[in-house]
């Protein structure tokens, strides 16, 4: 069986400095080494710090990393993203132009005989719940539809540069803590039927079994630059050097 790779949590920024411009190459580094005719990636959510497509206009800051998408594309390989919570709206620029397939909620799927539960894991932490109000007011239908068509696309994406700051984000998080709750979370998937659940948001990686299942939290690629790596057997969670 091709293998299939996991990763989550890039942050693709909107400011491009040194770090920034260090982490994709290393990410590009990566890419290059795993594609294969047949092998898959799934990228578990906030690919980008910001990520909104308007009907004719797209973000201009990643296009080196999709290029690259697109190459593995052409190469035989099979590409999907579960947005996060920084990614906050897919239309079909990805899909139709990149060659992404687009998951909202969670990638559930089968390989090797085994059955995957694949997701970005937003929300899922007890103290994530105001942020589970803020994402109900911003994802629903009302919210895109005026961000789209009365925003002009240069506001919106400066509005983002201001609001969209990683480290923030992460300062708040108990990664201890939460990486208890999204194991739990990951039992509950096994008690569903699921062999292999995979998880991100966290920034911590983690893997664990528990009689034959498996949880894995991706990490990131702002410290640690993990990603799983499927073999048909048996799930590995590796470092890229
Ligand atoms: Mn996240």
């Amino acid at each position: 069986m091709k293998h299939i790779y996991f990763i989550s949590d890039i942050h693709l920024s909107l400011v491009p400095g040194e770090a920034e411009m260090q982490k994709r190459e290393k990410l590009l580094c990566f890419l290059d080494s795993i594609t294969q005719p047949g092998a898959s990636l799934y990228i578990l959510g906030d690919l980008f710090d910001f990520w909104f497509e308007w009907h004719h206009v797209i973000p201009k800051y990643w296009w080196d990393i999709l290029f690259k998408f697109r190459q593995m594309k052409e190469a035989g390989m099979e590409l999907h993203f579960v947005t996060g919570n920084h990614d906050f709206y897919t239309g079909r620029f990805l899909e139709e132009s990149v060659g992404i397939t687009c998951w909202t909620d969670a990638a559930v799927f089968e390989a090797g005989g085994k059955t995957f539960f694949a997701a970005h894991g937003d929300g899922l932490a007890r103290k994530d719940r105001g942020y589970r109000f803020l994402k109900r007011v911003i994802r629903n239908k009302g919210s895109i539809f005026l961000f789209k068509n009365f925003i002009p696309a240069d506001w919106g994406m400066q509005l983002a540069k201001w609001t969209s700051h990683t480290s923030r984000e992460l300062k708040q998080i108990d990664q201890a803590a939460w990486s208890e709750e999204y194991f739990r979370f990951a039992e509950g998937k096994f008690a569903e039927g699921f062999d292999v659940v995979l998880l991100g948001h966290v920034h911590l990686p983690m893997i664990r079994e528990k009689k034959g299942h498996v949880y894995v939290n991706c990490g990131d690629w702002l410290s640690h630059c993990s990603y799983a790596e499927y073999d048909g057997a048996h799930v590995h969670l590796r470092v890229w050097e």
